[in-house]
């Protein structure tokens, strides 16, 4: 046995045990890589995610609704950077995915780049996006890294909140006017399917889930969490007194579960390759972002330095 099986073995029983990594414990190359895979692209799409959404911080119908969704979308940056930071913890340099994000190197969710055209899709992203991603995300607050861990906890918290706003605005559009119930119904048909694939290609095509659940990083697989999902939001759908827009869309009895039409993979993968509809928009839209801020890295970076020449001359 080489001395790195022997080490890989040690590491997977801790593992198995349920004991949490922490950041200076000896891990596998590949464990590491993958955790900074995956938390680096789930912190980019929290910061892109902020986009489709500040789409209409400006346009939204009531004082009540602009505080709930500027305050969500506050919450978004904040996930982004608690992420960034759990990544960091890996020796992930924070600039580095910056530039992989801006450049269009870096994946993010294939859920942000579809667009927003009306006011009952920032309801249906709070249902169903954060929704699905609350779904994903609960059983990460059990992941065995403990930063992300640790991380996962409040996000899940916020997310919630997300959830529940996105659920009100929807309540009040299917029991509104019927041009209202006519949105809602409508965002509903444009945000199911891309939610469903939110969760990523099934199991047999998931090229990084197996040795992910071996290591539980993943808690549950893509294919489990999706029916998790479908099974919470179709009651939901029904309270709403809408139609989930899936003709095969049925309840077995015998498993308990609702049985779904076949999934557009040939969308997703279009998506993630780039080719989505809002795609170039996002990026352009982060690299304006990231270009306006240059002048408060610049007045951060010289404070900092400035404070540590003043604790230089001091210990002098
Ligand atoms: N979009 O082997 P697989 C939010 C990629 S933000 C794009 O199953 P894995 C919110 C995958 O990366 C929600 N790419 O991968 C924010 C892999 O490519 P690479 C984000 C996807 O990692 C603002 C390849 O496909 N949540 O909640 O085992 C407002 C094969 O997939 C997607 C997270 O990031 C996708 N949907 O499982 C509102 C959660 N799916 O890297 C809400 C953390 C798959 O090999 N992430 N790919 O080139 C995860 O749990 C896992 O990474 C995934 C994928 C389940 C997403």
């Amino acid at each position: 046995m080489t001395k790195e099986t022997s080490l890989e073995d040690r590491f997977q029983h801790y593992v198995d045990a349920e004991n949490k990594i922490e950041p200076k414990d000896w891990m596998p190359e590949k464990y590491r890589k993958t955790l900074i895979r995956q938390i680096s692209q789930h912190g980019h799409s929290e910061v892109v995610g902020m986009l489709p959404e500040a789409n209409w911080l400006t346009r939204a119908p009531s004082l009540r609704r602009k505080v709930a969704l500027l305050a969500k979308v506050q919450d978004e940056a904040g996930h982004g950077l608690y992420l960034y930071s759990a990544a960091e913890t890996l020796g992930a340099d924070r600039m580095d995915m910056v530039k992989d994000l801006l450049s269009g190197k870096a994946k993010y969710s294939s859920i942000f780049n579809y667009p927003t055209p009306s006011w009952a899709d920032m309801g249906a992203i709070g249902w169903l996006v954060d929704g699905a991603a609350i779904a994903n995300q609960v059983m990460l607050c059990r992941t065995s890294y403990g930063p992300y861990a640790r991380a996962m906890v409040k996000i899940c918290k916020e997310e919630s909140f997300h959830q529940r706003q996105g659920y009100e605005i929807m309540i009040s559009l299917a029991n509104g006017t019927p041009t209202q119930r006519k949105m809602a119904q409508d965002a509903l048909n444009r945000w199911w399917w891309p939610s469903l694939m939110m969760f990523g290609p099934t199991d047999d095509l998931s090229p990084n889930s197996a040795q992910s659940m071996k290591w539980k990083i993943k808690r549950k697989s893509n294919d489990e969490l999706r029916q998790e999902f479908i099974d919470k939001t179709v009651p939901q759908a029904e309270y709403l007194g809408l139609s989930i827009p899936d003709k095969d869309l049925k309840w077995n009895e015998e498993t308990k579960h609702y049985e779904h039409g076949e999934i557009e993979w040939t969308e997703f993968y279009d998506v993630i390759k780039g080719n989505g509809k809002c795609n170039k928009q996002r990026l352009i839209a982060r690299n304006k972002a990231h270009d306006n801020g240059e002048w408060i890295r610049e007045a951060a970076n010289a404070y900092a330095k400035k404070q540590s020449e003043r604790k230089k001359h001091q210990a002098a």
